[in-house]
């Protein structure tokens, strides 16, 4: 876990060269040599180097995506030592990807937020007592408010911190502070598909567990690149011994798409009229489950009159697949018996997505193929705690999928919460990028961005920071103080990240699974949780929030507001229930007793609407918004590059062990036949350009990509500011993976500047702006 130390110095201690010579070929004792010492490592490890020997160990969930492995922690004297993957946890199984290994090593960093930093006359951010910035946070947002209205200051949060700090933030801001418009994170990655589900299934409901992954006999893969995005997820597809049938569905020869039985490499956002296709051909053939689509489904009907212009011929050129191969996926979906859907980015990022999410459930249900073991129409989440925050951020719903615009639920969660039910908002927050259109419009002027980076994350970089900069105060709470959005607050509020608090997570198929405090935070750092409370006290509802004392009471309020939901999870007891039990997937109602380890939704055909039944929802595909055309003849898509890579970079830059595993700055994809005509040789530099900006990257030239499109990570600072900021109508996510951009070599004295190394460059979040 520490770094390796490769050279081991000569002792200067040796008294003549003939003896510093002898002890270099002969040392027997050094720093390497005692690096190596390895010892039994007890508690179950096998050999750990005799440093790093635990005293004790701790399992708990890691804190990078939403599978939710198990993570040994191993302890000394109560601090995180070194770690491994936990053999009993039922999600991994004994294994982790690099960014799990790595996990605490990038807690270590120089550029960790140790203080609160304050902009001062001078512009600079300099370090401030606790005590000022939250006098300063609370009277630049109480005077925002006075001036313009509650409405004039809102936050944007995440799914990567723990439920109880998400609840807490949302209870805070939305009954304390009075604030009416919060979202997250979770906009830009999971609004589809919990819009998708909400509207077919009535509630925001993933109704897998992994074991789906192992017994399934044909499992669809679309727009997901398990293999890096999800390595252990595709470690769980290894296991299934039933030879399943892998279909991926992906415009790139992806890592996943190289591994399937079959590659489908649709044209961009050919999606939705491929799954109509597809539907077609399962319903002029017969092939659907009457029985299952009377007794638990509405709107069948509808939706095969509307297949009837999607007959596989009527829509190849638009999805680019081969009528006979569309026949043969069917053919396929048909044969097998257990059929599962995944999906992910690909879907979600798309500016309709939401249909082309309940194309696959559609599928799903008309071919009954939900509520068995190795089925369903599966969004894979992406986020830590992604899930925690569809549910319990108090964001896109009110607690626990409820409504703000519905009396009865704001006073049932008055009620469950002991407050005034006149101090829950009575409508909805406004979407993400309607907040920061509203910052345009001058009426929102204090905005609080906790745990995540808009300003390299969100669609069209320049507007998106003109945008911040023009806010009149703008706070960000970071782990980071180098973190790109960080760099433009006037207020950074230093906070504690993964291994250095408690709470819980709930990954992909619905397991909550624990987190803890295995390590002192730097410096003056806090968790969330505390910055949280010392906001409540300072603004003056600290009183109000007083039953929100530590996480674990929180997750007692949590438990309360479930109760009634289909989440509910009232009947896990606290903390060590989930510990002893590797996780506990909800629903869990009270008594827990009986409730199976793994468990799948629909079992019993009923669904969450009121009249019991699932939705068919389905509309005609529309036109991408910014099709290549003469000018910018490429299609840009854009998303995850390695596994090593999460993001925006901030934490996964710290670790040496990644740093070696992924190119350290930005590349584009460029298919061999466009690099000839470009002129764009292997490893040369390029000029990508889009409407919005242009950017210098490296060209890597493989047939992975297609012709007429380019592909660029997302991890590094210059992609957005290429991409177009369009959303989807229903779900309000960015389409981030469509919009027209061009190449061309960089001729002159930049094409001769080398790319910095990996180890050279140890952060590669840093913005490349000026300013
Ligand atoms: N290593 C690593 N793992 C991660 C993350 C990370 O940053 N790094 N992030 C986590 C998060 S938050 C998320 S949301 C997930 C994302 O996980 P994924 O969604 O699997 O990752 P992406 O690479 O964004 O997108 C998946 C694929 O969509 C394809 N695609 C683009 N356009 C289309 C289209 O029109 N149709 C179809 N069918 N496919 C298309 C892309 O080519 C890409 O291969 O990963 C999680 N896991
Ligand atoms: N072009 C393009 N853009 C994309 C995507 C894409 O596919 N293509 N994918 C989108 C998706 S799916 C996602 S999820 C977003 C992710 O976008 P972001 O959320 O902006 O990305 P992160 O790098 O995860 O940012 C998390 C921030 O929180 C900080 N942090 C980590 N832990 C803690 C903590 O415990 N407390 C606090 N206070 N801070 C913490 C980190 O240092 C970091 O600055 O990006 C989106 N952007
Ligand atoms: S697959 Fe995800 S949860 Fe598992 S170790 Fe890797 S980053 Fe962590
Ligand atoms: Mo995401």
């Amino acid at each position: 876990m520490t770094e390796p130390v490769l050279k081991a110095k000569p002792r200067r201690t040796a008294p003549k060269l003939v003896g510093q010579v002898r002890n270099l070929i002969h040392q027997r004792d050094g720093v390497l040599t005692h690096d190596l010492v390895r010892a039994p490592g007890e508690f179950g490890l096998g050999q750990v180097p005799a440093k790093l020997k635990p005293d004790a160990t701790t399992t708990m969930t890691c804190g990078f995506c939403s599978t939710g492995c198990g993570l040994n922690i191993h302890l000394r004297d109560g601090q995180a030592v070194n770690l491994s993957p936990a053999t009993e946890y039922p999600v991994n199984l004994g294994m982790a990807c690099p960014k799990g290994w790595e996990a605490l090593n990038v807690l270590d960093a120089p550029d960790r937020a140790t203080t609160p930093l304050l902009r001062g006359a001078d512009g600079r951010l300099s370090p401030t007592s606790w005590d000022t910035a939250m006098s300063t946070f609370c009277d630049r947002m109480q005077a925002i408010q006075r001036q313009h209205g509650p409405e004039s200051v809102a936050f944007l949060s995440t799914g990567q911190m723990p439920t109880e700090e998400q609840a807490l933030l949302g209870a805070l801001a939305k009954f304390g502070m009075g604030m009416v418009h919060g979202d997250g994170n979770t906009r830009q990655c999971m609004a589809t598909a919990a819009t998708a589900y909400k509207q077919s299934f009535g509630y925001d409901a993933p109704p897998f567990t992994y074991q789906d992954f192992e017994e399934s006999d044909v499992i669809v893969l679309v727009g997901s690149n398990l293999c890096i995005a999800h390595p252990i997820m595709w470690e769980r597809v290894l296991r299934n011994r039933n030879r399943p049938k892998i279909i991926v569905i992906d415009p790139r020869s992806t890592e996943t798409a190289m591994a399937a039985s079959k590659h489908l490499p649709l044209k961009p956002k050919g999606d939705l009229a491929l799954f109509y296709a597809i539907a077609h051909v399962l319903a002029r053939q017969g092939w659907i489950d009457r029985d299952f689509l009377d007794a638990h489904t509405t709107g069948y009907d509808g939706f095969a009159q509307h297949l009837q212009a999607y007959a596989p011929n009527a829509v190849a050129a638009r999805t680019g697949i081969a009528p006979a191969l569309v026949e043969e996926v069917a053919d396929v979906i048909h044969r097998g018996e257990r059929v599962s859907f995944w999906w992910t980015m690909g879907v979600n990022q798309s500016y309709e997505g939401t249909r082309v999410a309940q194309s696959l459930i559609n599928l799903a249900l008309m071919t009954g193929n939900i509520g068995r073991p190795g089925t369903g129409a599966n969004s894979i989440t992406g986020q830590a705690n992604a899930m925690g925050s569809r549910l319990f951020s108090n964001t896109t719903c009110l607690y626990g999928g409820r409504d703000f615009e519905n009396r009865a639920d704001r006073e049932h969660v008055a009620g469950v919460l002991g407050i005034d039910g006149a101090r829950i908002p009575t409508q909805n927050s406004l979407p993400y990028h309607q907040i920061l259109e509203r910052v345009r419009a001058g009426k929102i002027r204090g905005l609080w961005f906790i745990c995540t980076n808009p300003a390299h994350s969100w669609s069209q970089q320049a507007d998106a920071r003109a945008l911040l900069k023009s806010l009149d105060f703008l706070a960000v709470q970071d782990m980071y103080h180098s973190a790109d959005t960080a760099a433009l607050a006037d207020l950074v509020l230093p906070a504690a990240g993964w291994g250095e608090k408690e709470g819980t997570f709930i990954n992909s198929e619905r397991r909550l699974g624990v987190i803890k405090k295995v390590k002192q935070a730097p410096g003056e750092a806090l968790s969330d949780f505390s910055i949280f409370r010392l906001i409540a006290d300072r603004w003056g509802c600290g009183e109000m929030l007083s039953e929100w004392s530590s996480p674990e009471a929180a997750f007692e309020i949590l438990k309360r507001l479930s109760v009634g939901t289909p989440c509910d999870f009232s009947g896990i007891e606290n903390y060590l229930h989930l510990d002893r039990n590797g996780g506990i997937q909800w629903p869990c109602p009270a008594p827990a007793e009986g409730v199976a380890g793994q468990r799948r939704l629909f079992e019993d055909g009923r669904f969450y609407h009121a009249d019991g039944r699932a939705r068919f929802l389905f509309d005609p595909p529309t036109d991408m918004p910014e099709p290549p055309d003469r000018d910018y003849p490429y299609l840009l898509l854009t998303g995850r590059g390695t596994a090593s890579q999460w993001h925006t970079q901030t934490r996964t830059s710290k670790s040496a062990v990644l740093r070696k595993l992924y190119p350290a700055g930005v590349y584009v994809e460029v298919n061999p036949g466009d690099a000839r005509r470009e002129g764009v040789r292997p490893q040369q530099r390029v000029w990508v350009a889009s409407r919005r900006g242009r950017v210098a990257a490296t060209a890597y030239v493989t047939p992975t990509i297609r012709p007429g499109q380019l592909f660029m990570p997302m991890h590094y600072p210059e992609t957005n500011r290429l991409t177009l900021s369009h959303f989807d109508p229903h779900s309000h996510q960015p389409s981030y993976k469509d919009c027209a951009v061009r190449i061309e070599a960089i001729r002159g004295a930049e094409q001769r500047s080398p790319q910095k190394t990996a180890t050279e460059a140890p952060s590669v979040s840093r913005s490349t702006y000026g300013d």
